[in-house]
């Protein structure tokens, strides 16, 4: 399998703006964010997409919800609240091919959360 940018943000050989980190997952800022406050927790397993998370991998991938919740306290958007999102493939927008849970907070989100002038790929 071929190392994402995100296998070298967990090995510190590029940096980033780290929130939170445990043996099992890495939360850090977004370096395009699209909200006052946008993070992004993922696994330190490196797990293409959605469709390849095992039953093995079901605690890994709930503990990412678990640290979103908890660094969105930490950050004092957790009352207001904040809006998680995994995309996965073309069509669900993923461009970094390990999963990572988005953490959007600090305004009003909408629904649906795409836009008009979104056209659909030939
Ligand atoms: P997605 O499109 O769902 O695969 O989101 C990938 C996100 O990763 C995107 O919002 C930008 C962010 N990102 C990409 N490269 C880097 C990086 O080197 N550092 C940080 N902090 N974020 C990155």
């Amino acid at each position: 399998m071929l190392d994402t940018i995100f296998t070298k943000i967990i090995n510190k050989e590029i940096p980033a703006d780290i929130l939170y980190e445990d043996d099992i997952s890495l939360a850090f800022r977004d370096i395009n964010p699209q909200a006052p406050v946008h993070f992004l927790v993922i696994p330190k397993k490196a797990i293409p997409t959605i469709n390849d998370i095992t039953k093995e991998d079901r605690e890994v991938v709930g503990h990412l919800s678990y640290v979103a919740a908890k660094v969105a306290g930490e950050l004092g958007v957790d009352e207001q609240g904040y809006r998680t999102v995994m995309n996965c493939n073309e069509f669900g927008g993923q461009t970094v091919y390990h999963i990572h849970l988005h953490v959007l907070a600090g305004k009003i989100m909408g629904w649906p959360p795409y836009t008009d002038t979104a056209k659909p790929l030939e």
